[in-house]
Order: C-alpha cells, then structure tokens, then sequence
C-alpha cells in the first residue's frame, strides 16, 4: 500500500485528533514522543495498530522475514539469583534439581553440527558461581577451534555483570577478554524491564537496568553488536513499557549497536508470578504493533516462535515484525519450562520457509549481523540432503 493511500484512508476515518497527529508523524518519518507512545497503548485499535506498523516493516524490510540456523546451549540452569518470572532456574539450595554441563558436554554438543550449516551458537544459562569469565573465555576459544566459521552470541548482561564482577574487571575488560577469545555478540536477555519500581518487584536481586544498559553501550564501542529484550504482560503498565523502549531508542541513537528489538511475552508456567494472567493473543499483536512504530532506529522487530507460537509469529508478521529467530532445535529449556506451546521447539528450514510462505512473504536466511545468506523463495528443498537445521 502507498503512503498517500494509508494517510488518506487513515486520516479519513474517525480517528481521534491525537492519532491522526501520530499517523501523520509516522508518514513523515518522524519520531514520536513518549506520551505518543502511550497514547498508542491506550487507544490505537488493533488495525491501526498493524496498518502503521506494517508500513514501517515493509519501508524497512521490503517484503523479507528473516531468520537463521543457529542451535542453543544452555549450560546450566543453576542461578545464584531468584527472579520471580523465571520457571528455568534451580537456586543453589536445589542444586539436585538443576543441570550442569560439563565442557566435554558442551563441547560434544558443537561437534553434534559437524557438516550442518548453523550459523550462529546462543549460549545463554542461570548464573552459576562457579563458571566464571574465564572458564567462559576458554569455552568460546574451544568452540570456536571445533567450528571457526560459527558466530558465538553469548552471554545476557546478567551474566556478564556477574562475572565481571567475580573476576573483578571492568565491564570493557572482561567484555575484551571474551571478544579476544572469539565471542561475536550479546543475545538480548535480562532487560526485563527497566523501570526501577517493577523491576525490584520481579528481579530485585539481578543486574540493574543501568548496569544492563552500560555493559550493551561498553559492547558496542568494543564492536560487539547486541540484541534487546523487554519482559512484557505481567505486573508492569504502559508507560514502563515505552519508558523501557525509550531507554533503549536513546542508546541506540548513541551506540548504533543494537541489531533487533525482542517483545518477550510472559509466560506464567510454573513461576513465582502464575497468578498473573497472561497477555492475550491481541495484546501481543497491539505490543508488536506499538515496539515498531516506536522503535524508529531498530532495523528489525523479532518474534521469538517458541515462546508465543508458531501461528501467533505468523500474525506478527503482518503487526511489524520481520524475523522469526531460528531453525533452533529442542535444548532449549527457557520456555518450555515456562508452559510455552511449543513444548518441542524445533523447526527445519523448509518448515520455517514455509511458514513464511503461508503469509506471503519472502523467506531469508540471514547471519547474525542480517547478511543474507539464502533467499528461499524459489529454493528447491529436494536437492537438499540435510534438512533439520
Ligand atoms: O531475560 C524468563 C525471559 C530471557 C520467562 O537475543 C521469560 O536473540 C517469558 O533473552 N516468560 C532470556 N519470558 C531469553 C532471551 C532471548 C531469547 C531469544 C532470543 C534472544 C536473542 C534472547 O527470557 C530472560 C527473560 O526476560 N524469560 N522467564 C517467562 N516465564
Ligand atoms: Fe537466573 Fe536468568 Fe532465571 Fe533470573 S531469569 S533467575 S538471572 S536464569
């Protein structure tokens, strides 16, 4: 759809005078603010919503959704802290309920890919006291002597912070460190959300979100790129939403380091917060929506499918957002364990493409960085000989 025709077939409609401004800002490729932003929340119908977020994914993206064959390793979910959301973890006192990996495990794990062409490796876990940024640094050189060629994006600001402390480094020096030893980039996780009064509520013991903002700002000047995460649907209100985004959105326009924005729907499985009822498909879609339009200097809004779903992540795709994370396999715990719907979550590539397909867009592989690799519209999977990952 043209600019000129959503402008005229919004502005005609009986919007209230405040959205009119805002599709009018947004047309013009203009920021909007944060009472905007708000305002979006509490008013923007889930139409409107998707009709100006869908513009501004397909300015930015075309008609791509991306994704990447990447596989996870979770080394452990033993966690010296107690987030209230987290249904993963095992505290230290449990420690007969948790898991440990050992190297030769993990290291087992990466020789499991041998010929299979993943590109990227999320190593992510709970904090535990004992695998310190050491030990971490010489994993990633192991992994990294195993599979060159692998982008290894390791290691939530929580975790960081935690070890840097424990091996009493700056942030920069310890993220050096690991950069030095072949670590490429930051996943997302332990954002939250930024807002101090939540986040004492739901993770008073963890990395503030001050901490989590400087150890992403110190990466970035190190020339190592990251994602960002916001924990969303539980106790917090909109303004702590777009006040998070907003936190964010003026890093960005600092750093220029952030490479996608990741809504994380919570997930009430088995947690300390499962009275909490979960956000409704809608206002997954309303949440997507608003991410894209208030986001302006993100390239790319993810969905992450084994959280909300396979079929919710191809109704995203028409609310802004323009990447469905990876092909992954089913080692990964977070949300399962959280009662996700994807009690499996594993998809091959021809799945992925075809579920892109489905909604008529173009499918591509892209790396971590968003290179494309493969555009799979006319791919031909039957040449293909591997087709799980
Ligand atoms: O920080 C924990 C979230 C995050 C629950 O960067 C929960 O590409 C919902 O950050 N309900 C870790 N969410 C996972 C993460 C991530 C995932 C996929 C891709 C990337 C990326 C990053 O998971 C935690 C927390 O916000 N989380 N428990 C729960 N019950
Ligand atoms: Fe630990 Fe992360 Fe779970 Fe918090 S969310 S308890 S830091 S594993």
């Amino acid at each position: 759809m043209l600019a000129q025709d959503i402008t005229s077939l919004l502005l005609n409609s009986n919007l209230s005078k405040d959205l009119k401004n805002i599709t009018e800002k947004v047309m013009a490729n203009e920021r909007i603010s944060f009472d905007e932003g708000v305002l979006l929340y509490e008013k923007g119908e889930l139409g409107f919503l998707g009709t100006l977020a869908n513009y501004i994914r397909e300015q930015k993206n075309g008609n791509n959704v991306y994704f990447n064959r990447n596989f996870h390793i979770e080394p452990t979910n033993i966690c010296v802290f107690d987030c209230k959301f987290c249904s993963y973890s095992r505290l230290l006192k449990n420690k007969e309920e948790g898991w440990e990996l050992t190297e030769e495990q993990i290291l087992d794990k990466v020789r499991s890919y041998d010929g299979k062409p993943v590109t990227e490796v999320h190593i992510v876990g709970g904090v535990h006291p004992k695998m310190g940024l050491m030990y971490f640094a010489e994993l990633i050189k192991k992994i990294k002597t195993i599979r060159p060629d692998i982008h290894v994006k390791a290691f939530t600001a929580v975790e960081l912070d935690y070890m840097c402390r424990k091996a009493k480094v700056s942030y920069e020096e310890g993220l050096k460190i690991l950069k030095d030893h072949g670590q490429n980039s930051l996943p997302g996780g332990g954002a939250e959300i930024f807002d101090e009064t939540i986040r004492k509520e739901i993770c008073e013991d963890k990395c503030t979100s001050a901490q989590w903002l400087e150890i992403h700002e110190t990466a970035h000047k190190l020339g190592m790129p990251s994602n960002a995460t916001m924990l969303y649907g539980h106790v917090e209100k909109f303004e702590h939403r777009i006040d998070h985004m907003n936190r964010l959105r003026d890093l960005q326009d600092k750093s220029k380091g952030f490479n996608t924005f990741i809504p994380l729907k919570f997930r009430n499985g088995g947690n300390q917060m499962s009275h909490i009822a979960e956000s409704t498909v809608i206002e997954d879609l309303r949440n997507y929506a608003v991410s894209r339009i208030y986001m302006d200097n993100f390239g790319h809004v993810k969905a992450y499918w084994p959280m909300i779903g396979r079929t919710t992540a191809q109704l995203s795709l028409a609310f802004g957002v323009d990447d469905i994370d990876g092909t992954i396999d089913d080692t990964t715990q977070i949300y399962t364990m959280a009662g996700s719907e994807e009690q499996s979550p594993a998809l091959s590539t021809q799945q992925l493409v075809e579920l892109i397909k489905q909604v008529g867009r173009t499918p591509i592989e892209r790396d971590t960085l968003y290179n494309v690799i493969t555009d799979y519209s006319n791919y031909d999977f039957t040449k293909e000989e591997v087709l799980s990952n």
